[in-house]
């Protein structure tokens, strides 16, 4: 990203001249750290940030966050030099609003500071891990969480230097924190992963299982004093740009390389499970419970399956955005159908909600005309992103011997855009961990749609056994794909509407 530095940049200096509503509820420095989060992208920043900062503006605590960045230094360096600060815009139809949020007390850059990560999930004071990494770096199967280490990963688990991978740093974090008897953690899984609390101590187990170099007692001191809460974490973040610079800095008179932008929309459900204690999110609107399952899937199923669905067909038909893909006619009727007639019918949402009505909210938000959020972006890992959007949609659909038409639809405007190429023959990007193995297979499998949908449907690492093995949705998904690889997306969409 292309960016000019000439006003002043954010920082303590400058929070007096920022007009009253845009100063930070929590003022860096002020508040000690509690929690650690790693992956330090936009969505940290509009999401777990802004909650985080108002639980400690309405309760107190010292629940500062040091944030780690798992790769890319750009973030850290920003942050470094604004002292922590940055600025989150919202964007709505109506208007846009500008707010510097302080809840940083800190940041790292993992991989040229290993060691300083390592004792900070050592230190007792921080009782708190939140993740947002993205899926892929969880480094598991999709379709089934086997942990399936790169070489990176097999090089921390073999333990002999620094690790380098996120799950290398969980594993040798918690070994670091049970020899300094450093007390209980909760690990905070907030990526769009099924049951991603679940997910997340499969990881840890997993880890500890395959690495060399651990004691012996590891695994039970994990079982006593690390928790794995679930959640579900909801705010549309697109990346940020030039545009959402340029935006921050008219609004605060100051330049901030940190900004993000966001919908107004933001929601947390998190199962309360903190041996350590917690910032006190509830006074910040989120939902603290028992069991966040159902909020889980409601949520996979419903924004981030109908987001993919919109991603798939909008690039297809060469659409920029999301917003702009609801614009294809019959698309956004279709999605109504796919929310009405297979996700609806393929859970029990949590009380009190009806699916087709969040369902009308989920597709307003995505209309939201100033959130420019790219169809290529929802689109990119689509292997680490189908299972818990759509395939597990479907093979609870189909458990309950009802079809899956609709959400076969989604899958085959997947296989359609790993195809590589729009409608109208212009190159699409594949974005994907598994590209190499999608690649290989599709490139055996070219020659029909069906052979496609066979050799795509065969990684089983994707596309789970029942699903895969079910006659009906393969040929569904089969009829898509002809449909789509013939027609294309317009054409498609008016047939079958
Ligand atoms: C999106 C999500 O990029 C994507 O794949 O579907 O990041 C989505 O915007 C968030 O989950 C919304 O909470």
């Amino acid at each position: 990203m292309a960016v000019s530095v000439g006003a002043a940049r954010l920082g303590l200096a400058a929070l007096r001249r920022l007009p009253a509503e845009a100063r930070p509820l929590v003022r860096p420095g002020a508040v000690q750290a509690g929690v650690v989060h790693l992956g330090l992208g936009a969505f940290h920043r509009a999401h777990q940030a802004v909650y985080t900062e108002a639980a400690i503006g309405a309760a107190g605590g010292d629940w500062a966050i040091v944030a780690v960045a798992p790769r890319n230094p750009a973030m850290v360096e920003a942050l470094a030099a604004q002292d922590h600060l940055f600025s989150v815009t919202t964007l709505s139809g109506g208007g846009t609003g500008t707010r510097v949020v302080g809840a940083l007390a800190g940041v790292r850059h993992a991989p040229s500071a290993p060691d300083a990560v390592l004792a900070l999930l050592a230190d007792p004071a921080i009782r708190v891990v939140t993740l947002t990494v993205t899926e892929k770096a969880y480094q598991l199967d999709p379709a089934t969480g086997r942990l399936r280490p790169d070489r990176a990963l097999a090089a921390d688990l073999a333990g002999d230097r620094p690790p380098t991978t996120v799950p290398g740093l969980l594993l040798r974090g918690l070994a670091a924190r049970a020899a300094a008897d450093a007390g209980p953690v909760a690990l905070v899984s907030c990526d769009n992963l099924p049951a991603n609390g679940v997910r997340l101590r499969g990881l840890v187990e997993q880890a500890v299982r395959q690495a060399t170099g651990v004691p012996g007692a590891l695994p039970e001191w994990i079982a006593g004093n690390v928790t794995f809460p679930g959640t579900m974490v909801d705010r549309i973040v697109p990346a940020s740009t030039a545009e959402t610079l340029a935006q921050a800095r008219r609004a605060l008179g100051v330049s901030d390389l940190a900004a993000v932008a966001a919908e107004p929309y933001a929601h947390w459900v998190i199962e309360d499970d903190f041996p350590g204690g917690r910032p006190a999110w509830d006074r910040a609107g989120a939902v603290l419970t028992a069991d966040a399952g159902a909020w889980e899937r409601l949520k996979l199923r419903t924004l981030n399956g109908v987001h993919s669905a919109a991603a798939y067909l909008g690039a297809l038909a060469g659409r920029e955005t999301i917003a702009e893909a609801l614009e294809i006619p019959h698309l956004a009727g279709v999605l109504r159908r796919l929310i009405a007639e297979d996700v609806a019918a393929s859970f029990t949402p949590p009380d009190g909600v009806r699916v087709v009505d969040y369902g009308e909210e989920v597709l307003a938000r995505f209309g939201n005309p100033a959130i420019r959020y790219r169809t290529l972006q929802v689109a990119s890992d689509g292997s680490q992103k189908l299972p818990q959007r759509v395939l597990h949609t479907i093979a609870d659909l189909r458990a309950a011997g009802r079809p899956a038409r609709w959400a076969a639809l989604v899958v085959a405007g997947w296989l359609r855009f790993l195809l590589g190429y729009t409608d109208d023959g212009r190159p699409l990007p594949l974005e994907d961990p598994l590209g190499d193995r999608i690649r290989a297979a599709l490139a055996a499998g070219r020659q029909t749609p069906a052979r496609a949908v066979d050799a795509v449907f065969a990684l089983r690492e994707i596309v789970p056994a029942d699903v895969a093995e079910d006659d009906e949705v393969r040929t569904d998904v089969t009829a898509w794909l002809t449909a789509l690889e013939r027609h294309g997306v317009a054409a498609t969409l008016a047939g079958a509407a």
